[in-house]
């Protein structure tokens, strides 16, 4: 999705108000012009356990306005009952109701974030089915551990010798793909029948509108299974597999890559290990493996790695917000925010009612948020999904650095300057390829995307110099698209 050449075309001359018509009798004059870009929409939010009803609301106020490519949701089919968030990765059945919504619902918010210019990628749990004996599903479907009435019987799963029918040995290709990963029962996704009934369930969220899908667990499936589902899928959807990246290992998020895309867990795990070093100017330099910028879609943190530690998270305030930063200004990759809840156990679910997850309320930031406060993390940083639009696949400027703060350019569409100094002011006077003018902070917006956002620009940008000063842990971003006419 990145790295796309923009079109010259796509240069606008953007004009402050209209000029009067000319008459015969007197002279118009001169409106001032500020050349403006067409923002190309790259970065997405995973919205982690938000309800439809909430996601279609975010679209429209935020994702929208402020040139969001698209929202990564959490599992939209039937699954076991109970509290933990976990639940909604064990299928029951492929009816799409569940503790984020009804079918309804879930069509409306898609064609909502349609209008709003947002694209919708699913989360398709393929693998396995559930990891309990059995009961009755969120939807009322009754199940064993190997029976889903008119999906699946017990020919369809995969049987296993390892105790519990378990993964045990990673460094084993077959056991990761034909044992069970925590005794969810695993499908023979190399069965023609078994995929035709995946297909059949990815097609209709293709029908409800939906623009791709999230492979869960692609590792616990041979490439090829995926592939041939893939092949027979209608239309032509984005596909992102979820293969961890661990190098001992023999399956690897590379053999997933003439299928689509992949998840860049090293990035997200590099990107931990170099905030809190202080080496930024490292971030510029990015790369999974042998993953193409253009196949790679990076993140700061997801639902599994907030919980297992192995990468930053809101648990980590400062750093975390330097950490997204980095993650907005670097040239490799796709850049999908998080937006979680706050938690202390790991298996805490989103707050809910009657099984059902509540409506979002956004909580007012803060570095100690109560458990299941809704974080909307993704909202601090709307203003740089915007800046990310803008500045496009301009390359980086010339590198500033001083302590553990960094700056450049994105070509002559974008400047930005993060500091990562704890305590430390920084305030470089800059040399820039920025046209001359007032800017605005991106980074410092409020997230409604309003018009009139840079009335006053206090960042100016003359002869090619310009003077940012950030204060600790934050950033300054400044494009051509945010300047006070
Ligand atoms: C829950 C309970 C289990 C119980 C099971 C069945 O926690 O105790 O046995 O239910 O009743 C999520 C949760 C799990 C949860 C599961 C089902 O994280 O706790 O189990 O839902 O409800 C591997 C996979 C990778 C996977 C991670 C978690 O390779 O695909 O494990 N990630 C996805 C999702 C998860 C989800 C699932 C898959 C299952 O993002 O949220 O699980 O649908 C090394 C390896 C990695 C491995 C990693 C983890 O790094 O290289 O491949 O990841 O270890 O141990
Ligand atoms: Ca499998």
């Amino acid at each position: 999705m990145r790295r796309l050449a923009l079109p010259l075309a796509a240069l606008v001359a953007v004009v402050g108000c209209s000029p009067s018509t000319p008459t015969a009798t007197t002279t118009p004059t001169p409106t001032p012009s500020i050349l403006s870009v067409e923002p190309e929409r790259q970065v997405g939010v995973q919205l982690f356990q938000w309800n439809w009803p909430s996601v279609g609301r975010e679209c429209t106020e935020v994702l929208g306005p402020n040139q969001f490519a698209f929202v990564l949701l959490s599992p939209a089919q039937e699954h076991i009952v109970g509290e933990q968030w976990w639940t909604s990765y064990q299928p029951v059945s492929y009816q799409l109701e569940s503790k984020l919504g009804t079918r309804d619902e879930f069509e409306e918010m898609v064609s909502t974030c349609h209008e709003a210019g947002v694209k919708v990628i699913a989360d398709a749990v393929i693998n396995h089915m559930a990891g309990i004996d059995g009961g009755t599903g969120v939807a009322g479907t009754e199940f064993t551990h190997y029976e889903y009435p008119g999906l699946y019987g017990p020919d369809d799963f995969h049987t296993c010798d390892t105790p519990g029918g378990d993964i045990v040995n990673y460094v084993d290709q077959q056991e990761v793909q034909e044992c069970e990963l925590s005794n969810l029962a695993d499908l023979r996704t190399g069965e023609p029948e078994v995929q035709s009934t995946i297909v059949s369930y990815l097609d209709d969220l293709t029908s409800l509108g939906v623009d791709g899908f999230r492979i869960d667990a692609a590792k616990h499936m041979h490439h090829r299974d995926v592939q041939e589902i893939v092949d027979q899928l209608s239309g032509d959807p984005i596909i992102i597999s979820e293969v961890i990246r661990a190098s001992s290992e023999p399956i690897q998020p590379e053999d997933y890559l003439e299928i689509g895309s992949v998840f860049a867990f090293q990035v997200a795990k590099d990107l931990a290990g170099l905030v809190p070093g202080g080496a930024l100017h490292r971030a510029l330099d990015l790369k999974d493996g042998q993953v193409p910028s253009e196949q790679a879609y990076t993140f700061v943190t997801n639902h599994d790695t907030e919980r297992n530690r192995q990468t930053l998270s809101y648990k980590d305030a400062d750093k975390y917000r330097v950490a997204n930063y980095l993650l907005l200004a670097q040239p490799y990759g796709t850049p999908v925010l998080y937006s979680g809840y706050a938690f202390t156990d790991r298996d805490e679910g989103a707050p809910q009612t009657d099984g059902g997850v509540d409506d979002v309320e956004c909580a007012t930031p803060s570095d100690d948020p109560a458990p299941g406060d809704w974080l909307c993390q993704h909202r601090t940083d709307a203003g740089m999904a915007e800046w990310v639009a803008v500045v496009g696949d301009e390359p980086i400027g010339d590198l500033w650095r001083e302590g553990y703060a960094i700056g450049f350019d994105r070509g002559d569409r974008g400047l930005i300057v993060i500091n990562g100094n704890s305590t430390l002011d920084v305030s470089p006077e800059l040399t820039t390829s920025l046209p001359d003018g007032a800017y605005c902070n991106a980074a410092d917006l409020p997230p409604s995307g309003a018009e009139d956002r840079c009335a006053d620009g206090e960042f100016i940008v003359a002869d090619g110099k310009v003077t940012v000063p950030v204060s600790p842990m934050s950033a300054v971003a400044l494009h051509v698209n945010l300047r006070s006419a």
